[in-house]
């Protein structure tokens, strides 16, 4: 409540994100009051220091070093960026703005996909609210801090326990002076499927009021009829449409015809066309090869008005060389990551491109001791998340074969862990390629790629040629996204469906020819509100509204938890995923100015059914919390 009420505030929307107002703004405070937040957390410590975090292997809580947060001169103002040329001139003068730019401009992506690519979404608000401002102080000439959308939204509520428009929020109070960039599924959100309409423009709306500025939106299938209504949306609340062609093939390759050059100049002038303020070119595998960067670069600046923002993976290694070949050939923009979280299958590095770009009047303005200062905190941050590192331990140019995106990379691995074909990874990969070329060679990206994956698995698992699918595929029961797939859920793919594997797979069902938007009822929010009331019985701001709307079971789970253990995010990240260690005694500051002190003093025997008294001091007086051993 206390959040919607801050960014419904005149002050917020005027673009005022000094939040001084909210100390003398009593009517803020107008929400029921939570009870005994200290037994709730210990709760939490207690359930974690006895039974580990969920998917991360149980151990002791290994010591970490303090990390290295920038010192700053607080005293002196963060100075203005591109957010404020936003606000007080509107999107056509950001892109003239990029446009009249000599030098690359920069996206850090490291509070969004590298984490994303490199930890699997994992990173805490809580260390990313730590280096916000310093970001926000020591690289305000960065186009954009890609920070939300993707995967964030649903981890943060089903893996994090956290709040993902809390998330926003606090990092946009902290960042003032940076356009803040998400990135949208189109119809699809964030999330895995196609939503109504009017969810997708409520979505929109909403994440626009609470903070961001640029909204990066793709298709699955790149099916431009499935992003007008995100464009569109976008458009209205004045901020910025960044329409993303997402790349696939090889268009430095004859034999591959279907996504030529041809193919993406068309693409990009009908984005232009609906709106689009700047073009994104979305590599998300990291396919585009240097000399198909410059030429599609070179190309498309012949073709639109609009500039041009390059996304990539850095999955084969050959990330830097592709940005320096697209900055030779004009490209405005391009996204990279702080050295100590770049590369591999999350971004080039901001560092070494700078580096790279030496003696060339392209190279970025960008204050290198900075950028290395904040690449040590990042660097220390990431040890907390070694276990969900996705274990690349170099650069595999064999991504040009198998084609997977960056973010699907680990999170396949661990799907094929845990059916069991740990040991047959190298046939997944291989199978990926051949799903894709079955399937007519398709847009590989956020939910197609999942798709493509499932099948993939689906066949390995089964010991299923492509012969076999053709012969016996009436008897088989495909899995379900599969099935949804062909039957037009995601879109339309370029040059339709293969005709008999559609046949095969839907086994008499109609398959859509539409857009999947035009059938969904649209979403009655004063009913989902009411119904979410008798559920949870509490307040219910429109941004509950809209995540039940998108996730109803992940954000009830989360509800849940919330209740049980109250608001977690405020613990350090080595306690949130280990607990404490037998004598250890943490502060955890759960607002501003209020801190608790917690020492863990004694872990009691296992009794007959399974529980465990935890002997806790808080701010020095003895709490006993019981905790159901699972082990
Ligand atoms: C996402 O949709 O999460 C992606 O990062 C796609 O590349
Ligand atoms: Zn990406």
């Amino acid at each position: 409540a206390f959040l919607e009420n801050v960014v419904t505030h005149q002050k917020f929307l005027s673009g005022n994100y000094d939040t001084s107002f909210i100390d003398t703004s009593s009517e803020l405070f107008v929400f029921p009051k939570r009870k005994d937040r200290g037994t709730k957390m210990l709760s939490y410590i207690g359930a974690t220091t006895i039974n580990g975090f969920p998917g991360l292997q149980k151990q002791e809580k290994p010591s970490f070093d303090k990390p290295r947060i920038p010192k700053l001169k607080l005293s002196e103002p963060i100075p203005n960026g591109t957010k404020q040329l936003l606000d007080a001139e509107g999107p056509e003068a950001v892109a003239q703005w990029v446009k009249d730019q000599k030098k690359l401009l920069l996206t850090d992506t490291t509070f969004r996909d590298g984490h994303q690519s490199l930890l699997a979404t994992r990173v805490r608000t809580n260390d990313l609210l730590h280096i916000a401002e310093p970001t926000a102080r020591l690289w305000p000439d960065m186009f954009s801090l890609e920070m939300w959308g993707g995967a964030t939204f649903d981890v943060s509520y089903r893996f994090l326990n956290e709040d993902p428009w809390d998330r926003l929020i606090k990092l946009r109070e902290k960042a003032p002076n940076v356009l803040f960039q998400m990135l949208l599924r189109a119809s699809n959100a964030v999330g895995y499927k196609n939503y109504p309409d009017n969810v997708v423009e409520e979505f929109v709306k909403k994440s626009a009021m609470a903070g961001i500025d640029v909204f990066r939106i793709f298709d699955s299938l790149n099916w431009v009829e499935g992003m007008k209504v995100a464009i569109r949306a976008v458009r209205e609340t004045g901020k910025i449409a960044e329409a993303a062609i997402c790349y696939t093939g090889d268009i430095l390759d004859p034999s591959r015809t279907k996504y030529d050059l041809k193919y993406y100049v068309n693409l990009a002038k009908e984005l232009e066309a609906e709106g689009a303020h700047i073009l994104a070119i979305k590599d998300m595998a990291g396919l585009l090869k240097p000399q198909a960067a410059y030429d599609l670069v070179s190309a498309l600046k012949q073709s639109i008005d609009i500039p041009i923002h390059l996304h990539t993976h850095d999955t084969s290694g050959n990330g830097i060389y592709t940005y320096a070949k697209a900055a030779e050939a004009g490209v405005d923009i391009v996204d990279v990551a702080v050295s100590s979280m770049a590369g591999q299958t999350s971004q080039p590095s901001a560092n070494s491109l700078y580096y790279a770009l030496s003696g060339n009047e392209r190279q970025p303005d960008l204050n290198i001791d900075h950028a290395k200062q904040l690449s040590s905190y990042w660097e220390d941050i990431r040890k907390y998340y070694s276990g969900f590192e996705s274990g690349m331990p170099a650069p595999d140019p064999e991504v040009y074969e198998h084609e997977m995106p960056g973010g699907q990379f680990s999170n396949l691995q661990q799907q094929a862990k845990a059916v069991g074909l740990g040991d047959r990874w190298d046939d997944v990969k291989q199978m990926y390629r051949r799903v894709n070329d079955m399937f007519g060679d398709v847009v590989k990206v956020t939910p197609s790629s999942k798709v493509v994956g499932d099948m993939a698995l689906y066949m390995v698992q089964n010991n299923l040629s492509e012969d076999d699918v053709y012969d016996r595929g009436e008897s088989l029961d495909f899995p379900d996204s599969v099935v949804e797939f062909f039957q037009g859920y995601l879109g339309q793919p370029y040059e339709g469906f293969p005709r008999e594997l559609q046949r095969i797979v839907l086994k008499g069902r109609e398959p859509l020819t539409v857009r999947p938007g035009e059938l969904l009822e649209a979403a009655d929010f004063n009913d989902i509100k009411e119904t979410l009331f008798h559920k949870i019985n509490r307040q219910i701001t429109s941004f509950d509204v809209l995540a039940y709307a998108l996730y109803p079971k992940v954000f009830l789970d989360r509800e849940k938890m919330y209740t049980q253990f109250g608001d977690i995010s405020v613990l350090d990240t080595p306690t949130f995923f280990y607990g404490m260690k037998l004598g250890e005694e943490i502060e955890v500051e759960i607002e501003q100015g209020k801190t608790l002190i917690v020492k863990l003093v004694s872990i009691g025997e296992a009794q007959n059914d399974g529980s465990r008294v935890l002997y806790f001091e808080l701010n020095g007086q003895s709490r006993e919390i019981v905790v159901i051993d699972e082990s």
